[in-house]
């Protein structure tokens, strides 16, 4: 990580954020890879962080390369642990920003677990879920997130899982901030990055994201064009979703922000209990040991 004096115009302060000489990306032309980058960016500079305040932690897949591409604290881990991996930084530093950047197969399938228990922890991590409904990286399998009638190279007539609602199960599960959109929508990507970073406890933003390499070229889709402006036409708002027969949202993607809570997150819950046993006169370390 290299600390560069910020550029003249707050337009341009995003690229204190991006590592420029590791440029141009490996990603597929057409991926919605680079638009989420691009409002990480955006939302770091306009919330106005330096690059030594922010950790992001990613596993393994198309999407856990962006760390690659950015000029903070990063650690790279394996498939599916990210989530668990930035639970750790969070608790000993509270102080900083760890966001963890995950796929739909990193967090939601191999990762779910880890997902569940985040969300319920209501740890200060921010994940930022790239969903691209299928495994890039390896060569466009099914994942989790793949809806039932889309073709992928492991599902040549369909898949007979039916997709999981990744934000669902995070607000479920007890995450204060939940959010979804998509790449074809980046100015909302943006703000919705930023709220999840300025909301206390799990902030979850799923983006929705095109894949034209796998999963465009096999569901009819034949640019990068076409699959966004799958994104854009499929997206439906959360407010219009309500008046909306199930039948009628099968094809669709409800976009929009789940829950924006201010339950007290982990670290302030732990720094209670902790004075608690202290007020009770043991030593915390003793307690938290058990010894
Ligand atoms: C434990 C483990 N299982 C499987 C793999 C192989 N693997 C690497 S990336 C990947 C899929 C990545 O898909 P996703 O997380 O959706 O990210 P994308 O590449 O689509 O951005 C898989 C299965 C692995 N590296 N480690
Ligand atoms: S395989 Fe798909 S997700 Fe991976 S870089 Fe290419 S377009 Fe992006």
């Amino acid at each position: 990580m290299t600390e560069s004096k910020a550029p003249r115009g707050a337009n341009r302060a995003y690229k204190r954020f991006l590592l420029q000489r590791a440029l141009p990306h490996f990603w597929c032309p057409g991926c919605g890879n680079g638009v989420v980058l691009g409002a990480i960016v955006r939302a770091l500079a306009s919330l106005g962080l330096s690059p030594s305040q922010v950790v992001v932690v990613t596993g393994i897949g198309c999407w856990g390369k962006a760390d690659d591409y950015l000029n903070v604290n990063a650690l790279h881990g394996t498939h599916g642990r990210a989530l668990p991996l930035a639970t750790g930084v969070k608790v000993n530093r509270p102080d900083l920003t760890v966001l963890a950047l995950m796929g739909d197969g990193d967090c939601a399938t191999i990762g779910g677990n880890h997902l569940l228990h985040s969300a319920r922890r209501n740890i200060g991590v921010k994940a930022i879920v790239v969903n691209n409904l299928n495994y890039g990286m390896t060569g466009g399998q099914y994942s989790s997130t793949t809806p039932g009638d889309k073709i992928t190279s492991t599902s040549p007539f369909g898949d007979p899982e039916r997709g999981l609602d990744i934000a669902g199960v995070a607000a479920v599960a007890g995450a204060n901030y939940v959010a979804r959109s998509t790449v074809y929508h980046a100015a909302q990507t943006e703000t919705y990055i930023k709220e999840a970073i300025t909301a206390p406890g799990f902030g979850l933003v799923e983006v929705l994201s095109t894949c034209p390499t796998y999963f465009g070229r096999l569901n009819s889709m034949r640019t990068a064009v076409e699959s966004m402006n799958w994104l854009k036409s499929a997206a439906v708002t959360a407010k219009a979703a309500g008046g909306m027969s199930p039948d009628d949202l099968r094809e669709r993607i409800v976009i929009g922000r789940f829950c924006s809570r201010t339950d007290p997150d982990f670290n302030q819950r732990y720094e209670e209990i902790r004075q608690r046993a202290r007020d009770r006169g043991f030593r915390t370390r003793e307690v938290v040991s058990g010894r």
